[in-house]
C-alpha cells in the first residue's frame, strides 16, 4: 500500500494550470519517451553497425525521458530547477553523444583517442558548469568560463580537429553532410545551454529574461539536441543501409545475369 501511495506521488505530484515551466517538463518527459520507442524500433530497419548508432540514439533519449519524468515531479513539488537530476541526465548523455561521433567515423579511421578527449571536454563543460550552479553560485561567471574551454574543446574537435579531418577524407557525401549536420547542432543547438546559464539567479541575463526561464531554456534545448541529434544519425543510417541494400540489388542483378 506504502508503495503504492509513493508511486502515485512520484507520477501525479500536479502541475498546477499556469505552471509553464512545469509544462515543459511534462512535454520533454512525452517527447523523450516517444522518440525513444522510435529510435529503438527502427534498429530493425537498418542494418549491421547502424543498430550501434540507433541504440546510442535510443539510450540517449531513454536516459533523457527518465529523468524528466523525475524533474517534472521535482519541480511539481517544489518549484525549484531540478539541477542534481539536470546535470545527472548530461553526464550520461553528453558522452553518449560523443560516442555518436566516434560511431559514425569509426569506419574512417576514428580512434578511440578522439572518443576519450570528447568524453574529457564533455565532462570538464558539465562538472564546472555543475559547480557554477550549486557549490560556487557566486563565481557563477567564473565556474561558468572554466565549463566553456570544454565546450570549445568539443568544438574544435568537430569544426577543426581529428573528428573534421576524419570527415572531410572521407570522400562519402552522405556521411559528410550528416557529420555537418551534428557539427551544428554542437555550435548552435549547444550554445542554448550556456544562455539557459546565465539566466540563472545573479547570472548575467538575469535582468534581461525573466527569472525561471533557464529550466525552460534547458528544457527546449535538450528536446532539440537530443531528439534532432538522433534523427540525423536515424536518416544517415537509412539511407546508409539503403545504399547497402541497392549495392547488393545491383550484385546481385548482375550475378542473376550471368547465370542466365
Ligand atoms: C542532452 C544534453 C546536452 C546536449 C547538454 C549540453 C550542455 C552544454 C553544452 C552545456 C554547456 C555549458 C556551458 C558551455 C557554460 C555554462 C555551463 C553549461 C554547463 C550550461
Amino acid at each position: 500500500m506504502d508503495a503504492l501511495v509513493n508511486f502515485q506521488t512520484l507520477l501525479l505530484a500536479q502541475l498546477k494550470s499556469g505552471d509553464y515551466v512545469g509544462f515543459t517538463f511534462f512535454i520533454g518527459s512525452m517527447a523523450m519517451a516517444a522518440a525513444t520507442v522510435f529510435f529503438f524500433f527502427q534498429i530493425g530497419q537498418v542494418q549491421g553497425k547502424w543498430k550501434d548508432s540507433m541504440l546510442v540514439s535510443g539510450l540517449i533519449t531513454f536516459i533523457a525521458a527518465v529523468h524528466y519524468f523525475y524533474m517534472r515531479d521535482f519541480w511539481a513539488e517544489n518549484q525549484a530547477s531540478p539541477t542534481e537530476f539536470r546535470y545527472i541526465d548530461w553526464i550520461l548523455t553528453v558522452p553518449l553523444m560523443c560516442v555518436e561521433f566516434y560511431l559514425i567515423l569509426r569506419a574512417f579511421g576514428a580512434k578511440q583517442s578522439l572518443l576519450w578527449r570528447m568524453i574529457f571536454y564533455s565532462v570538464w563543460m558539465l562538472v564546472a558548469g555543475y559547480l557554477g550552479e550549486t557549490v560556487f553560485r557566486d563565481n557563477s561567471p567564473l565556474w561558468g568560463f572554466i565549463s566553456t574551454i570544454g565546450y570549445v574543446g568539443i568544438l574544435y574537435e568537430v569544426w577543426m580537429g581529428s573528428a573534421k579531418r576524419l570527415s572531410s577524407n572521407s570522400n562519402d557525401a552522405t556521411l559528410q553532410s550528416a557529420f555537418g549536420a551534428l557539427g551544428w547542432f554542437v555550435l548552435v543547438g549547444w550554445a542554448i545551454y550556456p544562455i539557459g546559464y546565465m539566466a540563472m539567479e545573479s547570472g548575467w541575463l538575469s535582468g534581461v529574461i525573466p527569472l525561471k526561464s533557464m529550466d525552460i531554456i534547458y528544457n527546449i534545448g535538450d528536446a532539440v539536441n537530443k531528439i534532432g541529434f538522433g534523427l540525423v544519425i536515424y536518416s544517415l543510417a537509412i539511407s546508409k543501409s539503403d545504399q547497402g541494400g541497392a549495392k547488393k540489388a545491383v550484385g546481385a542483378g548482375a550475378s542473376s545475369a550471368v547465370n542466365a
